[in-house]
């Protein structure tokens, strides 16, 4: 934190697969929290830099290449933009989407390896692979199938069965043929690769895990998990094309390693800085990155949180770290990570094949981004998995979006217009209705900046509806329109405040909704600076309950929020699935 109380906060969340457009699971877990934050961050004032990327190296790209059949490059060139442009229709707020294909990660990445070895933390050694004698080459991770040597599944994947979950070997896989040809005619046979000896590590990321004692609870027992398993070294590279390649010190090819390529779990990490590298570049500041990054050029001073699923916690808490420190070269480490659960399909798995679940550009056809952003913020994947139900999302919206927040803005607004010439009453004393709104702002807006800095979504979601509950509540006590018959004066207060207080919900409601804020707050003209969730800005909450200049115009807004009907709840049962 610099003298002034503003933090430098740095936000990633997991690189997505190049691999096809994310379901709404996938953005729930990753995405969508990190836009949350970072956007709830800016909102206090600090500064904050998030970064996200596609994920483009690995077997699932160069397979997903081959079955639309055109080049690694072109698919990659075609799925990034796809993705990008579902990011921004769910108004994902990076500061950079980059490329892990891009120079800058090859780079940094063939740096790490590097410095690694140099530091004795990469070795070569001999291991058994599966080759196809027909396709004549070897098949590492997803390019091998066979029968699960646990559970008998015959479709198993050689990097892991997607039946009982369990990670894989390719060579323990029963029967095993080529996901390329369908070949069987394969064999094992020695190759020589990469090792990152992370059991070398082991004390100094058990002692690093067990000193970040604020890291939210399912990423440290993740974590703790993997270390009481023990770390085991690990494979970084691959018998690929499409990847970074392993080169000397030098710049010349490895010997021996001129078809393999780094593992795309090795150099996926690391694209986090590529991608700040990328940033910089185009902001036209190329060293701009480095106050980030490098602590001995000030990214000491930087909090750096970590968004993703539970299934790469290890990757983050393990893998990347043995990356950055064993380099020993001072670069950020992660100060928190926070993990989801998965969200599930009406408890099942989201599956295109078998029309189960909405993908981010399918829910952007249905409904608006901020009616699914509210839904999986409320319902976020924390404590467990959490099941996704149109039913659910159904009464979520026309609850907490329309009833609560949506009748509320459009009721006072409304009433505004047609009985105050639309301008902010300038009348009126202060009462208890008016006394009562502010203890209960007192004591639930600093509870949701609370939830916020903890990360718990749910919490900060459920604070803000309790929020704006409050406020109905408000215009219950205060009954402007019953006073109106009498005492016009009286009617001002009521109006007043409550126009007050919709500014303010539309305040509160930024990070989660952005657009409906934005209708809100321009209805009634707060300008840009008056936006913000700054500690100074919500200390003094009587300030806050008569902020808008008296006499100032205001207009409604159009329709905040469409209640989802009951029959499109069922075409679109019919048509993604729901109850089985
Ligand atoms: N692409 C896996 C995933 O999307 C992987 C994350 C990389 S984070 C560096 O679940
Ligand atoms: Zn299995």
């Amino acid at each position: 934190m610099t003298a002034t109380g503003k933090r430098r906060i740095l936000v990633t969340s997991a690189l997505p697969y190049i691999n096809g457009v994310k379901h709404l699971g996938n953005l729930a877990g990753s995405m969508l929290p990190a836009d949350v934050y970072s956007r709830f961050q800016r909102l206090r004032g600090h500064d904050v830099l998030y970064i996200c990327a596609t994920d483009e190296h690995g077997t699932p790209a160069e397979l997903a290449a081959q079955a639309a059949g055109i080049s690694v490059r072109d698919y990659c060139d075609e799925q990034h933009e796809i993705q990008k442009k579902a990011g921004e229709g769910f108004e994902l707020s990076y500061d950079h989407f980059g490329r892990s294909s891009g120079e800058e990660n090859a780079r940094l990445t063939q740096h790490f390896a590097n410095v690694l070895e140099a530091n004795g933390l990469i070795e070569e050694r001999v291991m058994e692979q599966v080759y196809s004698i027909d396709d004549g080459r070897f098949l590492p991770d997803r390019y091998v199938e066979g029968t699960c040597p646990h559970c008998d599944y015959e479709k198993a994947r050689g990097d892991q069965c997607d039946n009982c979950g369990r990670l894989l070997d390719p060579v323990e896989l029963i029967d095993p043929y080529s996901a390329v040809s369908g070949s069987k005619n394969v064999e094992v046979r020695e190759t020589r690769h990469l090792f990152l000896r992370q059991s070398e590590m082991q004390e100094t990321i058990r002692d690093w895990v067990e000193a970040s004692t604020d890291w939210p609870a399912l990423a440290r027992s993740i974590a703790l998990k993997w270390l009481d398993e023990g770390l085991r070294d690990r494979a970084i590279t691959r018998d690929l094309s499409w990847g970074v390649p392993v080169i000397n010190p030098d710049g010349s090819v490895r010997d021996g390693f001129e078809n393999k390529v780094f593992y795309v779990w090795f150099d996926a990490p690391i694209e986090y800085i590529g991608a700040t590298e990328e940033w910089a570049k185009a902001k036209g500041n190329p060293d701009a990155w480095r106050s980030w990054w490098r602590t001995d050029e000030g990214a000491d001073e930087v909090q750096y949180v970590q968004f993703m699923g539970k299934d790469n916690v290890a990757f983050h808490t393990v893998g990347f770290p043995v990356t950055i420190m064993g380099s020993k070269e001072p670069w950020k480490l992660v100060d928190q990570l926070k993990a989801f659960n998965w969200v599930t399909w009406y408890g099942g798995k989201f599956s295109t094949s078998n029309k189960r679940g909405v993908f981010m550009d399918q829910a952007l056809d249905l409904l608006p981004a901020d009616y699914w952003r509210w839904y999986l913020i409320a319902n976020a994947p924390e404590g467990s998995d959490a099941a996704f139900t149109w039913e659910g999302f159904q009464s979520s919206i026309n609850s907490d979006l329309a009833n609560v927040l949506g009748n509320f803005v459009n009721r006072i607004t409304k009433y505004c217009a047609s009985k105050f010439d639309g301008k902010v009453p300038a009348a009126g004393d202060t009462g208890e209705a008016e006394a009562w709104m502010v203890s209960e702002l007192e004591t639930r807006l600093p509870q949701l900046v609370q939830h916020y800095e903890n990360m718990d979504f749910r919490k900060a979601a459920a604070e803000t509806r309790a929020i704006w509950a409050a406020g109905n509540e408000y215009l219950t006590k205060a009954e402007p329109w019953v006073k109106y018959k009498n005492n016009v004066d009286e009617a001002a207060i009521g109006v007043r405040t409550g126009l007050n207080l919709a500014a303010l919900f539309g305040i509160i409601a930024q990070p989660i909704i952005p657009e409906a804020a934005k209708m809100i707050l321009d209805a009634l003209n707060i300008p840009d600076a008056n936006r913000t969730m700054t500690a100074e800005g919500l200390s003094d909450v009587r300030t806050l309950l008569d902020a808008l200049p008296h006499g100032m115009d205001i207009a409604p807004p159009d329709v905040l929020f469409r209640k989802i009907e009951d029959d499109q709840v069922a075409e679109w049962t019919e048509k993604f699935g729901g109850e089985d």
